[in-house]
């Protein structure tokens, strides 16, 4: 019943029911041949020997540690995970751009400022004409850690939200975003990556959509004024460095190991605005940035300023030192840096190919004006619709096959071989994946530490692989032993919308901290208005204090100690717009507090040491009771007090 990996391109029935199946088998020109639906349960294994070895080595037993860690992201759902590898348990929750009724995530003072620090005005208007705070959604892609020399340094992981142009970052010591930057000018950023050497001074990021340079609607329907950005945004700074306009637009992006380029797949090059005109060439192309060149111009003051960002032309017909373009076919996707640092692996999508460029031949492209075709060494065929291709660091790659529902091993070396006309077959196992995958990721994979255990692989469907939870399915992230020569997939493992990519560090990389310090950056501004207010946060003070020049306004500080908050009740007058301030004094190991204020919308996590607030307005008169949600101690229940709300006049 099984079929054998090895034996070509096996096509599967379901393909063609699926809707990106059925767009990409048109856009293929019906070269996608439906099969006979044989792909379900017709999962090819080595032998079930070699499966049952790979299982136990994927089994954390309890009490055991996994040895990496997995940075998720969660596509529509806006947050970031943290995983084990190899037990593919899911850990943690980051929210990010997301409103997490658990921590408050997007409702605290706090998270507030974070999403409001770097905001343009013109947004600012915008929201407060909507009479929102923040955008409390985001489809977060791609999640990257910052590197030091090719090497993940364990400081920052940076992840992008196409849906409203933003990128964001999270420190790991405490795993809690810190800020978030919505980028003028572009739109929709999509790829992002760090640089990588010598160490992360930029966060690239892609803009996936079109749209007039000045966006104000005066030439909107005029597509020849349409532009695509790319965007360097400052990593400290978590601001805009530079903006360099493109030809065509831009999907996934990718830097080199020395710090000189950043590179980025278009898929339409055509600047079309329908289906058929955006598949209509036969190539598109990869960006090649030159930063030398770019900063060169930025310190000269060359370009135009647009919404405080020096944006420079690095359209083709500028003819500028800042971009050089390299025809790719088709639409293509995935933009993959090896380990080896020489080889950049574009996945073709409509073309059944990866192309591999040499980056050591890049310079030639700027100073020589060499012609682009110079640099591709290697277009192995390796089946139908590779997107994203992941390193090992014994030479191999692994490319996933989004039409094929497969990933293919294939061997850099050998591929460049047969480009060069020897007779070697870069290909040296396939294995079926279910369904559809996108990204993978090997451990390391994206650095020079590239390890050789498991790979991770990001599918699209699931279909028939768990119980049915009704017309809405979970993804499936399989986790693949590749340590042997075959390839072994040993878990699925189901998740909710929508893991587009993953990163797997190990696990000495990242050292988060147990709680937090007392003087964490998060509540400055909190801590001020306390110092303002008289009151010192480090104690265990309780204080209700009406603001002296708005006397509407009341702050509320109270800490807490399992299993009391240090006021038992506090008074307020209906209308009054409330600051609650809960400090945990509670230092010990995974000791959460929470607060919630019953019947008005509001809860916030206060995590070991930790200071957060929120803001409301008090409802109508009468008492409202408040309580810890997190279960903190025996007498968890009981951690509650009143607010009494007092009507207006009294
Ligand atoms: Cu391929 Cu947004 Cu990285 Cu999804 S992208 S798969
Ligand atoms: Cu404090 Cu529950
Ligand atoms: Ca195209």
């Amino acid at each position: 019943m099984s079929e054998r990996p090895n034996t070509g391109i096996s096509r599967r029935g379901l393909l063609g029911a699926t809707a990106g199946g059925a767009a990409l088998a048109g856009a293929l020109g019906g070269r996608l041949a439906l099969g006979t639906g044989a792909g379900v349960g017709a999962l090819a294994l080595g032998t079930s020997a070699a499966v049952a070895q790979a299982a136990e080595g994927f089994n954390v037993a309890p009490g055991q540690l996994d040895t990496h860690y997995g940075f998720w992201s969660s596509g529509q759902t806006g947050e970031m995970r943290i995983l084990g590898i190899p037990s593919m348990r899911e850990l943690m929750r980051v929210p990010v751009f997301n409103r997490c009724s658990a921590t408050g995530w997007g409702e605290t003072n706090e998270s507030v400022r974070i999403h409001q620090r770097t905001m343009s005005d013109k947004t600012k208007k915008l929201l407060a004409a909507n009479g929102k705070k923040v955008h409390d959604n985001g489809d977060l892609h791609h999640v990257h850690m910052s590197f030091t020399d090719g090497k993940y340094d364990g400081k920052y992981l940076f992840m992008n939200d196409k849906a409203n142009t933003r990128v964001a970052r999270v420190r790991a010591d405490v795993m809690k975003c810190d800020a978030i930057l919505e980028i003028p000018n572009a739109k929709a950023i999509h790829g992002m990556r760090p640089q990588k050497a010598p160490l992360t001074k930029y966060i690239f990021c892609n803009g996936e959509d079109e749209a007039p340079l000045v966006n104000d609607g005066t030439t909107m329907q005029d597509v020849s004024t349409y532009v695509n950005i790319f965007t360097a945004v400052d990593a400290e700074a978590m601001m805009p460095a530079w903006q360099v306009m493109v030809s065509g637009n831009l999907d996934n992006c990718d830097a080199d190991y020395e710090g000189k380029w950043a590179f980025s797949t278009s898929y339409n090059s055509e600047m079309g605005m329908t289906l058929a005109d955006m598949t209509a060439a036969e190539a598109d192309h990869v960006v090649v940035f030159n930063i030398a060149a770019i900063e060169a111009a930025v310190a000269a003051g060359e370009g135009q300023e647009l919404n405080g960002v020096r944006v420079l032309d690095g359209r083709k017909e500028a003819n500028s030192q800042f971009t050089r373009y390299i025809p790719i076919p088709n639409n293509p996707h995935g933009c993959n840096m090896a380990p080896d640092k020489v080889h950049l692996c574009i996945g073709g999508k409509l073309s059944p190919t990866v192309t591999v460029l040499d980056v050591t031949r890049f310079d030639a492209l700027f100073n020589d004006n060499a012609d682009p075709m110079t640099t591709i060494v290697a277009q192995p065929e390796l089946g139908l619709g590779p997107l994203h291709t992941a390193f090992d660091g014994r030479g191999f790659a692994y490319t996933s096959l989004f039409l094929d529902s497969q990933v293919v091993k294939w061997s850099i070396a050998d591929a460049i071989k047969a480009y060069a006309g020897e007779a070697v077959d870069p290909i040296k196992d396939k294995v079926d994946v279910q369904y559809q995958p996108g990204h993978l990721k090997t451990v390391m994979g994206e650095t020079s530490e590239a390890e050789n255990n498991w790979l991770v692989c990001l599918c699209k469907f699931s279909k028939d692989r768990f119980l049915n939870v009704g017309p809405l399915k979970p993804e499936n992230d399989q986790l693949i032993d590749i340590s042997g020569d075959k390839m072994v997939v040993v878990h699925d493992g189901p998740n909710f919308a929508e893991p587009h990519d993953a990163i797997a560090v190990a696990a000495s990389k990242v050292n988060p901290l147990s709680a937090w310090n007392r003087q964490d950056p998060i509540w400055a501004e909190t801590r001020k208005q306390a110092e303002a207010d008289g009151v010192n946060l480090d104690d265990w003070q309780d204080m209700v204090i009406r603001d002296k020049d708005d006397p509407k306004k009341v702050r509320v500080y109270m800490s807490s100690q399992a299993p009391s908050f240090a006021l038992e009740s506090f008074t307020v007058k209906e209308g009054d717009e409330v600051t609650v301030i809960v400090t945990n004094l509670d230092d010990i190991d995974d000791l959460t507090h929470g607060f919630t204020m019953g019947n008005h919308g509001v809860a916030m996590e206060i995590g070991p040491l930790a200071t957060a607030s929120v803001t409301f307005t008090a409802a109508n008169a009468g008492v409202y009771w408040y309580y810890c949600q997190w279960f903190c101690h025996a007498l968890h229940m009981e951690m509650r007090g009143r607010m009494f709300v007092e009507p207006t006049g009294a």
